[in-house]
């Protein structure tokens, strides 16, 4: 009791200076509090804005890796520097020659027995018109992209190109991905191809 009398009447002589610094360090301690809390937030705050471009850079990696041909135009398939677009509707050929020049890109062009191949990988049993056509003068084939006709891969079914009825100008991947000539006015998927975007 003695004791305790006696810790009342000290803190009772404390000097009003001495209450004074101890309430400047209370203010002070919480003012670095506040200042610990704002640092702390900011830094939780760019952590998050940076994991967020991390998960979208490392998003758009996959996406190129998985879609090279451009993810927001899944329909354009990849293969071997070039990108090909199997169209889904029927259309003459002027039609789908003008519908790939629309998508920046022309009627495909087949070089060799790869690309072949995975043409008609993808064409399963469908007739699909091809760039290749001699609408200018007969039996004069010519690529729409100048490529050599004569001196490249060839792919006819035997027996074609046949002329038949002397109406058939257009040539296409036919059931089997022989190529055939067709009157040009046939209604035809159509495949267009453009290369790797850079
Ligand atoms: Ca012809
Ligand atoms: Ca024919």
């Amino acid at each position: 009791m003695t004791g305790f009398v006696k810790m009342l009447q000290d803190t009772d002589v404390l000097q009003p200076v001495e209450i004074g610094s101890v309430r400047a360090s209370r203010t002070i301690g919480r003012y670095l509090s506040r200042e610990k809390l704002k640092t702390s937030s900011f830094l939780v705050g760019l952590l998050l804005v940076l994991s967020y471009l991390l998960v979208i850079i490392l998003f758009g990696l996959v996406l190129s890796e998985v879609f090279p041909c451009g993810s927001r135009r899944r329909e354009w398939e990849y293969f071997h520097g070039g990108c090909y677009y199997f169209a889904t509707k029927q259309v003459i050929w002027q039609t789908a020659k003008m519908h790939c020049e629309e998508k920046n890109s022309s009627l495909v062009v087949i070089q060799d027995n790869p690309e072949q191949n995975f043409l008609q990988s993808r064409t399963r049993g469908e007739r699909y018109w091809i760039g290749l056509t001699d609408i200018d003068a007969e039996g004069e084939w010519r690529w729409i992209d100048g490529t050599n006709y004569r001196a490249n891969f060839k792919n006819w079914k035997p027996g074609q190109p046949s002329d038949y009825n002397r109406n058939e100008d257009c040539a296409e991947i036919s059931a089997l991905g022989e190529w055939n000539d067709e009157n040009c006015n046939t209604q035809n998927f159509y495949i267009c191809e453009k290369p790797l975007p850079s």
